[in-house]
């Protein structure tokens, strides 16, 4: 057990339908805290390297295409155990098989659809904070 530090968004489609308070709401509600968030638009070359582990997938023209379709809400979370927590607030990443209760299983059927991303481990997750937020908008929150 450790306090962590992950990166979690919330996908275009999640804008576009108006759940950023209700996704937003969970997170606070859950009681982990919110080190950073803003609105953004993903360039091409941000969403090339935040997904570089699925370049040779053949789904990653449409990951890319996708993630970069309109604003995201980009999110720096922290508390104990934050990355398992948010994974498991998640569900499962192909939408039909996520529990009820889980966001993607609330609010998506579509796997290239499924409405957030979070961080799959503690490394990965430092990672996306620094290739999403600069130093300065994280300040002295960033811990390791
Ligand atoms: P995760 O988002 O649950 O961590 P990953 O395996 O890291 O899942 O995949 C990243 C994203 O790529 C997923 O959230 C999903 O939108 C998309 N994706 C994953 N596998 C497939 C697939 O087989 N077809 C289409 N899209 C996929
Ligand atoms: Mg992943």
């Amino acid at each position: 057990m450790a306090v962590e530090q992950t990166f979690f968004m919330i996908k275009p489609n999640g804008v576009s339908r108006g759940l950023v308070g209700e996704i937003v709401g969970r997170v606070e509600r859950r009681g982990l805290k919110i080190l950073g968030l803003k609105m953004m638009d993903v360039s091409e070359e941000l969403a090339e390297a935040h997904y570089e582990e699925h370049r040779d997938k053949p789904f990653f023209g449409e990951l890319v295409s996708f993630i970069t379709s309109g604003p995201v809400v980009a999110m720096a979370v922290e508390g104990e155990s934050a990355v398992s927590v948010i994974r498991t607030m998640m569900g499962a990443t192909n939408p039909v098989d996520a529990a009820p209760g889980t966001i993607r299983g609330d609010f998506a059927t579509l796997m290239g659809e499924n409405v957030v991303h979070g961080s799959d481990a503690v490394e990965s997750g430092r990672r996306e904070l620094e290739l999403y937020f600069t130093p300065e908008e994280l300040g002295s929150a960033l811990v390791g």
